[in-house]
């Protein structure tokens, strides 16, 4: 066993570029040139054009938009309108989620899977759960998660989970998140022309709209998600664009709700679909994933890993791919013209996410079956179009063990525990391992790809470095996307971390980096933080875990690091959150903050000291509790 390099991803990618430059296809690799060197403006945040007296830019001869607005205020109220962009995009996937639970039926298109959890989650919010029909529940607990949203009065239900102290902080700071909508609402309210340019108070409003994703939409998107499709659990599946099959229609789901993929890979494993797959002269249906959606499908059902991020050109250059079908977010325009230079369909299938050069396939809730046996028939039909000449599909791909959901972790942890002495259920055999020292401490590695980073490298060379010192590391998004397609989620992988890594991978028959979903999941992670607080009786920002966002590029990734920041954990960034020319908003991120979350962020863009840092941080985290 061997792990895939970076440099044989590039290679690949080459290869297929010739491909592309074959047919005429433009590629983000040639755009990243024309876009270079950036506006030196726009990098560090002091370019406002929130009105039209504006465009404003701070330079030392204008120091002042025009209606006075300094650099600070301009670069604050831009981090804010960045992360309300985030949170309004992942809470809007979560709503869906609810949207699509209210229309559950037990002979619909979507039924309720995991009816535990869906119980679990009513007992928590205080609904009467005895004797109800499990679906009337559902319907329930759809409008109460819903009502989340726009509630005029209280705050969060979700907060309820975190730790007292957290709790007590978040009340504090005034950052516990009300109606989600109004924190996005608020966002905006507050950048418009003329309100807030104070530093201290859009850093605040910033945290709350983050805290209103990860404590509120994104945490209804994961949970009713579970409700619905199943909670995770280990499963093995593989990764990297191998997973294409030339003999069989290749549909590839990309983006991030799984209402829709869900469905596509019902209906590609219908026996009508694959009889035709079979007149059509195919092998059979292969279903596999690009981005976050690829992460909920992976975690549920193990199907295979195309790509991430970075990839998604890749699977429509592999000249194999029948139709790349997306819903919402993260989905590259390119893939328009990209997809008329190959037989692949560009399917479209939500009004959010509407794209020239697109076949757009309505999909609804109520319709889903149907929309989707149209597009899996579709896909099918066009496999006889394919340009033989054309086809090349990199045969990389590796072994990957995923769907560690907070239930799994536990579960997997009762496992190695002696029922005779200690409670199962808990994070508790885990606490052991750190407060041992047989682990040195967690980081929870999230975010996209970005060419400003070399694609995947940073992802990669920093999870071999933490698993080599005893860290074990847990994923979300594209950052688990690389870590499954370089072979670090084989368990054979656990070859490469220290000697206590490796024992915990032995006794408990995991790999060394978890797979815990997509990024709305990091909700999920955010849980996970909370019971180890509780079962250590540590506040959070005590436990010697950090959080890390190497190559990071989205909004939503701003929200993230938000309210994993204000939820006490240290966040460590590899890409600058565009605000450096204001030393006052950098002062309130990387410092300011902490006084209210005990926790910030820093920023490092070199890779090799960005590592040491975590580590660093760790290790000061276990000196300070004597461990
Ligand atoms: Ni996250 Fe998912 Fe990937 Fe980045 Fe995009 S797919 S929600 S934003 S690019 S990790
Ligand atoms: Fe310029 Fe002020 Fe208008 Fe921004 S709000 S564009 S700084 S005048």
């Amino acid at each position: 066993f061997r792990l895939t390099t970076v440099e044989e991803f590039e290679a690949a990618t080459d290869r297929l570029l010739e491909t592309g430059a074959k047919v005429g296809a433009d590629s983000w690799q040639m755009r990243v040139k024309n876009q270079t060197p950036h506006c030196k403006f726009g990098e560090e945040g002091i370019c406002c054009r929130i009105c039209s007296m504006g465009p404003c830019r701070i330079t030392k001869k204008a120091p002042r938009g025009i209606c006075g607005c300094d650099a600070h205020g301009i670069a604050g109220r831009n981090f804010l309108r960045f992360t309300a962009g985030g949170a309004a995009t992942h809470s809007d996937h979560g709503r869906e989620i609810c949207h699509t639970l209210h229309t559950v039926a037990p002979d619909g298109n979507y039924k309720v899977k995991d009816a535990e959890k869906l119980i679990r989650i009513a007992k928590e919010w205080g609904v009467e759960t005895e004797g109800r029909d499990i679906y009337e529940l559902a319907h329930e607990m759809s409008e109460l998660a819903l009502m989340e949203y726009g509630k005029p009065f209280g705050v969060q239900r979700w907060l309820k989970r975190a730790p007292e102290h957290t709790q007590k902080l978040w009340h504090d700071a005034e950052i516990e998140p009300r109606a989600i909508d109004r924190e996005v609402s608020t966002a905006m309210h507050m950048t418009h022309m003329g309100n807030s340019s104070k530093p201290e108070a859009l850093v605040r409003q910033a945290l709350r709209s983050g805290m209103s994703d990860g404590w509120g939409g994104s945490m209804c998107g994961t949970e009713f998600s579970d409700v619905m499709f199943g909670t995770p659990k280990p499963v093995d599946t593989e990764a990297n664009l191998g997973v294409m099959k030339e003999d069989q229609v290749n549909i590839i789901v990309h983006g991030h709700d799984p209402s829709l993929s869900e469905m596509i890979c019902e209906y590609a494993d219908d026996p009508e679909m694959v009889a035709l797959a079979k007149t059509m002269g195919a092998n059979g249906i292969n279903v596999a994933g690009v981005c976050c959606t690829s992460n909920e499908v992976a975690m549920r059902r193990g199907v295979p890993m195309a790509g991430n991020f970075l990839q998604q050109e890749n699977v429509v250059l592999t000249g194999a791919c029948e139709a790349i079908v997306v819903d919402v977010q993260c989905i590259f325009p390119a893939l328009g013209p990209l997809s008329k230079c190959f037989h692949t369909k560009f399917i479209t299938t939500s009004p959010i996410a509407q794209m020239p050069d697109s076949d757009f396939i309505r999909f609804n809730a109520e319709t889903a079956g149907e929309n989707a046996k149209k597009i899996v028939r579709t896909a099918v039909e066009n496999f006889a179009n394919r340009k033989q000449e054309l086809v090349h599909i990199p045969q990389l791909k590796q072994k990957a063990t995923v769907g560690y959901s907070v239930e799994a972790i536990v579960k997997t942890l009762d496992g190695v525990t002696n029922s005779q002495v200690d409670v199962l259920g808990t994070t508790k055999p885990l606490l052991e391992c750190i407060t041992s020292g047989v682990l040195r401490g967690a980081v929870a590695m999230v975010g996209c790809n970005n060419p400003r980073v070399r694609p995947d490298y940073a992802h990669i060379e920093l999870m071999k470095k933490l698993i080599k010192n005893d860290i074990i590391v847990i994923l979300s998004g594209c950052s688990a996307q690389a870590a499954a397609r370089a072979g670090l989620m084989d368990k054979r992988a656990k070859d490469l971390c220290g000697a206590g890594l490796k024992r915990v991978c032995e006794l408990t028959d995991i790999p060394p980096v978890l797979h815990m979903g997509s990024c709305v999941d990091i909700s999920r992670m955010m849980v996970l933080a909370s019971e180890l607080s509780k079962d250590s009786g540590l506040p959070i920002s005590k436990l010697p875990v950090v959080g890390c966002a190497p190559e990071w590029m989205s909004e939503k990734a701003v929200s993230i690091g938000n309210y994993v920041v204000a939820t006490g954990i240290d966040t460590f960034l590899g890409v600058d959150p565009q605000v450096s020319g204001s030393s006052e908003v950098t002062y309130w991120l990387t410092e300011g903050v902490r006084k209210w979350v005990e926790a910030a962020y820093t920023v490092e863009k070199d890779i090799e000291k960005l590592g040491d840092a975590m580590i660093a941080r760790i290790e000061e985290k276990r000196a300070a509790l004597g461990i």
